[in-house]
């Protein structure tokens, strides 16, 4: 057994669903690699359009974060990972009900796969103690998706999100940067096809083109990034976010590719009734402490008490809209 597979042994043994390698050749071989150069350009035009709204971590450190051997000098491979996080529960969206993304539906996966990623990173290290190794799980500048592509995990599809034709999009992802040569796998191959499908299923048209979300209209950035002091979502959003008070699945739940996913055995991402079928008005009045309880292990704690609170209100003021132009007044008859 090589010593990459010995690595994806592993990986497959803590828990990951996928594993891949990737490659990058070092500055002094003359030409630079196309993967960071292509990807400096597209998030320097997606940064240049203003997409990136009040994320401005986003616009820190472009460079960097198109290129790998800028996190880790010396980089030579990228160790891509996913985890299936699909379990085969519905959401639970009878009226008074909010509804938050699958990702989302128990503990947060920062932990899941770092925790897993670091025992990975210990093993490496034993097998080859000169190595240079540093992780990742959406904990720093670097563009997981392309990179997990270029790994063969899937490809990037037209929602911009990868999807893999095993687990569909419901793979979250985290990598190994490391000094090692390893060998490469294949990048994966677009399958879309002629599919537009997630396109046409966003409801704010947040999909501007195939392979470009503009996030500043995507219900995901409107109700967890848009936060802190005076970050009201814009009026003619409001309505589009239905009764989502936590991202939004609509362009993953409607992709062919997420028909034939088999759910996750992993314990950690199994919902809670809280999670699946949460009560409107119960969290309208959740106090900051019991917020912060609650979902002291939990994505949810991201947006912060002020921007979940400002997401059920929403909700609330939309169930409202909608129960009143179900029923409109009775209209006086003779
Ligand atoms: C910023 C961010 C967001 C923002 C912006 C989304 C976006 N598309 O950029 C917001 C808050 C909106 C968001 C939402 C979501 N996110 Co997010 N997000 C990120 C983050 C931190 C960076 C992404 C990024 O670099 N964006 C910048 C732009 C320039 O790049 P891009 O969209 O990746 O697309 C470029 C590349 O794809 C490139 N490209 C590369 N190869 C190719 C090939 C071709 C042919 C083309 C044309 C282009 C192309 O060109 C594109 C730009 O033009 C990553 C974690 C990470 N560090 O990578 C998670 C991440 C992408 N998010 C994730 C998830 C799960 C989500 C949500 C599904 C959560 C939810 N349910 O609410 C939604 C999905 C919304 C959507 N349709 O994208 C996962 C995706 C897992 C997966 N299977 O792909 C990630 C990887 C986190 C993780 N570690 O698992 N997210
Ligand atoms: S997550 Fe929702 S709002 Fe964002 S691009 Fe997908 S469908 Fe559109
Ligand atoms: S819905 Fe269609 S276009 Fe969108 S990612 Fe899936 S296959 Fe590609």
């Amino acid at each position: 057994m090589t010593f990459s597979e010995e690595i994806k042994r592993e990986a497959r043994r803590l828990g990951f669903s996928a594993v891949g390698i990737s490659r990058i050749a070092e500055r002094e071989e003359g030409t630079d690699t196309p993967l960071p150069r292509f990807l400096h350009a597209r998030l320097l035009e997606w940064l240049r359009r203003g997409y990136h709204g009040t994320m401005d971590w986003m616009a820190r450190v472009p460079d960097r974060r198109a290129d790998p051997r800028r996190a880790l000098a010396g980089c030579r491979s990228v160790i891509s990972v996913g985890m299936n996080y699909y379990t085969s529960h519905q959401a639970d969206e009878q009226p008074g009900h909010g509804r938050i993304a699958r990702y989302a539906w128990g503990e947060d996966y920062h932990e899941v796969l770092m925790r897993r990623l670091a025992q990975l990173e210990a093993r490496i290290k034993t097998l080859a103690p000169q190595a240079q190794t540093r992780s990742y799980v959406d904990t720093g500048p670097i563009m997981e998706k392309a990179w997990a592509q270029q790994a063969g995990l899937g490809w990037i599809g037209k929602h911009s999100n990868l999807v893999s034709d095993q687990y569909g999009s419901w793979l979250l992802l985290g990598e190994i940067l490391t000094t090692l040569d390893l060998d490469p796998d294949e990048p994966g191959t677009d399958l879309c096809g002629s599919c537009t499908l997630c396109i046409k299923a966003c409801p704010t048209g947040a999909i501007t083109e195939p392979y470009v979300v503009d996030a500043r209209k995507c219900i995901s950035y409107l109700t967890i990034e848009l936060r802190g002091p005076g970050a009201e979502i814009p009026d003619e959003l409001t309505p589009k976010l239905g009764n989502r008070i936590f991202g939004c699945d609509d362009c993953l739940d409607v992709c062919p590719y997420n028909v034939n996913a088999s759910p996750t055995a992993e314990p950690a991402f199994q919902p809670s009734p809280l999670t699946l079928a949460p009560t409107l008005e119960a969290l309208a009045n959740i106090s900051e402490r019991e917020f912060t309880a609650t979902f002291r292990r939990s994505p949810i704690r991201r947006p912060k008490h002020t921007g979940f609170l400002r997401n059920v209100r929403t909700a609330i003021r939309n169930l409202r809209l909608s129960a009143s132009s179900h029923h409109p007044p009775a209209v006086p008859t003779g």
